[in-house]
């Protein structure tokens, strides 16, 4: 039993769409808990104006039923606001009457730093719009309402998963406003933890099954991300391996470390102490003061589109990396207690917690 997502959904098209399926029945389902994960990641400061059009929120058009998981597939929406204004340019369907509102111009003019070039290469495409629709960030918005939803099955066996941005760079207002007055945009760095977690979750028998390489990949899938870390990440490259491992002691609860540098993943598996994974976000490449590109209609050398954009979206990335994280720790520990009916799921987990030696930490 395995949990899968499958999204659908263009920044300025009707509606982001997920499918979720491997959920047990019986869950039950916060409308107010999941909407409240998409309002936080529209916040930050230095969003885009776009954040003042949408006003997201989760729709369910299958697998609930009076908010319990039917065991189905669990089907969800959101709405893109601004859709409206793009009616003509980006209509599914061929549009009728003369070209307006937004969208209806080709874009030509790639921008450095996006997919815009090398998807129109690999598509065969003529208008950079059809790159950039899918390749948005908005797509986020669905990834988010997904990991609510992984948030709430861990839940049930005392896993807590939240994200937050590092005190620099894009999440610093006055680093932020610096940048907006010269046009420019910023990165920054997120981390996320996860308490709770039991020893076990992923596996070294294959690197597939790796936990650290399945959270480095969703981490990795996210838009704008160029780094990942797990624990001390890179600094561990540079001490010594005295200084570098986590020392195994046995309190009256159980087997615990002494110092978490491994980020709780040792070999590819859960170790039982707090999973911290951190993501480097790099600037947002759609600039104000743009960079040089050349007009693929013409030829000619050229400044990329210019089109609004954040300044900094490094707190959205925090939510957004949270419901990365959780997804695939909701993920690893359905492949571990299965079950087809919630209660299944978490006997499971606990005859499982009851016959290892372990003193959970921090749940
Ligand atoms: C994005 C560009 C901007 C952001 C968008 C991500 O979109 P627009 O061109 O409509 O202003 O606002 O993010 C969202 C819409 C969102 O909800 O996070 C991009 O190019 O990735």
């Amino acid at each position: 039993m395995s949990l899968e997502l499958a999204t659908a959904g263009e920044s300025h098209g009707p509606a982001l769409v997920a499918i979720v399926s491997g959920l047990p029945a019986g869950l039950v389902l916060d409308r107010a808990a999941i909407d409240e994960d998409l309002r936080r990641r529209q916040q930050g400061y230095g969003r885009s104006p776009r954040q003042r059009i949408e006003r997201d929120e989760v729709e369910v058009l299958a697998g609930l039923r009076h908010g319990r998981t039917l065991g189905t597939p669990l089907a969800l929406v959101v709405w893109n606001r601004d859709h409206r204004n793009w009616t003509w340019g980006m209509s599914p369907w061929p549009p009728e009457g003369e070209p307006q509102g937004k969208g209806a111009k080709p874009v030509t003019l790639p921008r450095p730093g996006h997919a815009d070039l090398a998807g129109v290469q690999k598509y065969g495409l003529a208008d950079v719009r059809d790159v950039l629709e899918r390749a948005s960030a908005r797509h986020t918005a669905v990834l988010v309402a997904a990991g609510a939803v992984a948030k709430a099955l861990l839940a049930q066996i005392g896993v807590a998963v939240s994200g937050a941005a590092l005190p620099e760079a894009g999440a610093d207002p006055a680093a932020v406003d610096a940048a907006r007055a010269d046009r420019d945009t910023l990165g920054g760095v997120v981390e996320v933890r996860a308490t709770g977690a039991p020893p076990g979750l992923g596996s070294y028998a294959r690197k597939e099954d790796r936990l650290d390489a399945r959270l480095a990949a969703a981490l990795m899938g996210i838009q704008a991300v160029k780094g990942v870390e797990i624990g001390d990440g890179f600094a561990l490259a540079r001490v010594r391996g005295s200084e570098a491992h986590d020392e195994i002691v046995r309190d009256e609860r159980g087997l615990r470390r002494t110092t978490n540098r491994a980020g709780g993943i040792e070999g590819g598996v859960s170790n039982g102490e707090e999973i911290v994974v951190r993501a480097a976000m790099k600037p947002l490449p759609t600039l104000m003061r743009p960079l040089a590109s050349v007009d693929l209609a013409t030829g000619e050398p050229a400044s990329a589109l210019v089109e609004r954009s954040d300044v900094s979206a490094v707190e959205a990335l925090a939510v957004v990396a949270e419901a990365a994280v959780a997804w695939e720790l909701a993920r690893a520990a359905r492949e571990k207690f299965g079950g087809d009916a919630l209660e299944d799921f978490v006997a499971a987990w606990r005859a499982y917690v009851e016959r290892i030696d372990w003193a959970p930490r921090g749940a």
